[in-house]
């Protein structure tokens, strides 16, 4: 019997990146018996996983699945992992901000089986009777996840949604470039790094940014407090390089561009390609905010897609995810799995201290005009 090929084996195993069935079928291609083998894999497999596999009825699930989520936001083996265990193909497209995603939705049926909306888009989403309701039976790992996100204002009791992962929205920056102390939104007001900067594409997150400088609320609907922070935004944009999301990341890395509006992971994945690249959330505040998994109203296979959610939730599948894109995870199981420089990382995982000035997006509902007006001036300028 090869010990050091069994060992191995178990390793994958007990990290959850190899199936039960897998595990069996290995170890006794090495010379365990079935029974030893059986044995083997129950000692090692993990009490989370164990308390957490579902039972999913396969004669329930469709032969695909269809998935939009924004980019850059899986690990590599959450799709291959889900269509080996289950069976089931996944069609996977992406997008890059939530009117995006809005405007998807509202143009009919669009074939999507899971769509992934920050909170606020949840609410407007649901003011709209865009997503179905989730049958919760379906997807038990609910009860996993943390406190905090269990019962959210913008979908009371959870009926509509499950969370995805949440995290903040300060700026990149290269340690290299940028001096002095970095600890504010003004550095991308600074002449001095003219070109050099970039803004998150997005309308509210661009817009949050000037609020928040002014010392507003960044769910400001007075159209005063609206037109100065547009007016802000106008000073501003000679300086910047371009309004660009995700895909700004290879420029922050080849050091084209050094002080970047943008999401905490995003930031990490430039970061894990090029060590002069920090995360900074500023002293006047920004946005924190979560994002979810939902189904919309015209999904054509709302069952496997509540299995998918569950499927998600399990600890080290949410973990996997968090791990592969530094995003915080929602499930507290999950924790254990998260490697040791993510969980102690004040930018993905913020004190208490910090979590004060940051501020969940809200629907801004009437305002919403004053913002896309803003927005539209701004792309024009
Ligand atoms: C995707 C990050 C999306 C977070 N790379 C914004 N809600």
């Amino acid at each position: 019997m090869n010990n050091k090929k069994i060992a191995t084996l178990v390793e994958a195993f007990s990290e959850g990146s190899m199936t039960r069935r897998d595990f069996i079928k290995k170890t006794m291609a090495l010379g365990l018996s079935m029974a030893g083998a059986m044995t083997v894999a129950d000692s090692f497999f993990p009490e989370t996983r164990r308390a957490y596999a579902a039972q999913v009825d396969k004669s329930k699930l469709s032969k695909e699945l269809n998935i939009y989520n924004w980019s850059d936001y899986i690990a590599e083996d959450t799709i291959p992992n889900f269509e080996k265990e289950f069976g089931v193909k996944v069609n996977y497209d992406t997008y890059e901000d939530n009117e995006a995603l809005l405007a998807k939705l509202q143009s009919g049926a669009t074939g999507y089986d899971i769509v992934v909306p920050t909170g606020y888009m949840v609410e407007i989403m649901l003011k709209q009777g865009l997503l179905a309701p989730i049958n919760r039976g379906n997807i038990p790992n609910l009860k996993g996840i943390s406190k905090e996100l269990s019962d959210p204002p913008y979908d009371p009791g959870r009926k509509h949604s499950v969370p995805w992962q949440w995290g903040t929205t300060g700026f990149a920056f290269n340690a290299k470039k940028v001096k002095g102390k970095v600890d504010t939104w003004d550095l991308l007001w600074n002449p001095e790094y003219k070109g050099k900067i970039t803004m998150l594409d997005d309308m509210r997150s661009a817009i949050s940014v000037a609020l928040k400088r002014l010392g507003y609320s960044l769910n400001a609907t007075s159209e005063k407090e609206l037109m100065e922070a547009k007016k802000l935004l106008m000073e501003q944009k000679p300086l910047l390089k371009a309004y660009i999301s995700a895909p700004v990341k290879s420029l922050l890395i080849s050091g084209e561009v050094w002080l970047s509006q943008l999401w905490v992971g995003d930031t990490l994945m430039a970061k894990d390609e090029n060590e002069d690249i920090d995360y900074c959330i500023p002293k006047e505040g920004c946005e924190i905010w979560d994002d979810n998994l939902a189904i919309p109203k015209s999904a054509p296979h709302q069952y496997t897609a509540e299995v998918w959610m569950n499927y998600c939730l399990r600890p080290e599948v949410s973990a996997a995810v968090s791990n592969f894109v530094h995003y915080a995870t929602p499930v507290e199981a999950a924790k254990k799995f998260i490697n040791k420089d993510d969980l102690n990382n004040p930018g993905i995982y913020p004190s208490a201290e910090v979590m004060k000035r940051l501020e969940f997006q809200k629907d801004v509902g009437e305002a919403t005009r004053i913002y896309d007006q803003i927005w539209t001036e701004l792309k024009a300028a």
